[in-house]
């Protein structure tokens, strides 16, 4: 049996990350100076940066999510969109480590976000979560930090360093029962989701990696494609198109 074969019976389990939304402009977190988008990742991405300075976390998630506005998706993203449409939306499940809206612009269902995600805000009182394409913090308010109705401080709905990302249940089940696991364009330093490589392998997935460097766990994939997503993804897609 050729296990490398993707067809109508295959459970794919597709993990992405900040180098499929490059080439649409979007700064990878590891790839540049150690500085990203001019912040210490340290100083805006975790809990303790919030509570020390809430005004500059806020400042560089509002940066961010308009951004987000002027760039669109990529070749890479629509490749895994009509993979999806290949197989369903039951038998592909796309993972995101990425916070940004881009898949779904791409056209791909049913996005697991496990990071969050850029367009929505969370009460940090009664937890309630709202989508939001506004600034948080006005021009002429810079140091009036947004409220919920109920009074709690809102936060942006992003996993900071030491939280629990999102949807991890459902990620374990749809790892258990994966046929293949293909990661793209993520740098595989950050955990849990490094570690989902690992749990595709010992339960005899097929694994395949995409990425534009080889990533230090670049062995540990049964196939390594080298190169940019935008131009691997789509040529691979459609060389499966043949098979389904
Ligand atoms: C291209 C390309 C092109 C470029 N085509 N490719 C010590 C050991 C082990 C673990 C830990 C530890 N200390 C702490 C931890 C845990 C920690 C962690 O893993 N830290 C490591 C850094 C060491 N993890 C956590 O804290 C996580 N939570 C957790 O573990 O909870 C458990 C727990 C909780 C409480 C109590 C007890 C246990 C949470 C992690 C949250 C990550 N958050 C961020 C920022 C928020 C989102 C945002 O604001 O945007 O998420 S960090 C940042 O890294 C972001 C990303 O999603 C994430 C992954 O980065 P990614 O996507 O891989 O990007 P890059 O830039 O690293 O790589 C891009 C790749 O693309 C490169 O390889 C390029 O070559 C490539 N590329 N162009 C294809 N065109
Ligand atoms: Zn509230």
């Amino acid at each position: 049996m050729d296990r490398s074969k993707i067809d109508q019976h295959s459970r794919v389990v597709v993990l992405t990350g900040a180098g499929i939304s490059a080439e649409s402009g979007v700064k990878t977190f590891r790839d540049n100076d150690g500085l990203w988008e001019n912040y210490r990742i340290e100083d805006v991405a975790t809990p303790e940066a919030f509570r020390r300075d809430p005004q500059l976390v806020w400042r560089f998630y509002d940066q961010r999510r308009k951004q987000l506005k002027t760039v669109a998706p990529n070749p890479a993203h629509h490749a895994l969109a009509q993979l999806q449409a290949m197989l369903g939306p039951e038998r592909l499940t796309l993972i995101t480590q990425n916070v940004d809206d881009l898949h779904e612009r791409g056209g791909s269902k049913a996005v697991i976000h496990m990071h969050g995600e850029l367009l929505k805000v969370r009460c940090t009182r009664c937890r309630t979560i709202t989508h939001t394409e506004a600034d948080m913090l006005s021009d002429d308010q810079a140091e009036t930090l947004p409220h919920c109705e109920c009074g709690g401080l809102l936060r942006p709905h992003i996993v900071w360093f030491g939280e629990m990302p999102f949807e991890m249940d459902f990620i374990q089940n749809k790892l258990a029962e994966c046929t293949h696991f293909i990661a793209i364009g993520t740098s595989g330093v950050v955990y849990p989701a490094a570690g989902f490589l690992q749990i595709a392998r010992q339960i005899g997935a097929y694994t395949i990696g995409f990425n534009l460097e080889p990533p230090e766990n670049h062995r540990l994939f049964d196939q390594f494609i080298q190169g940019k997503a935008g131009q691997q993804l789509p040529q691979w897609v459609n060389s499966l198109a043949l098979q389904v």
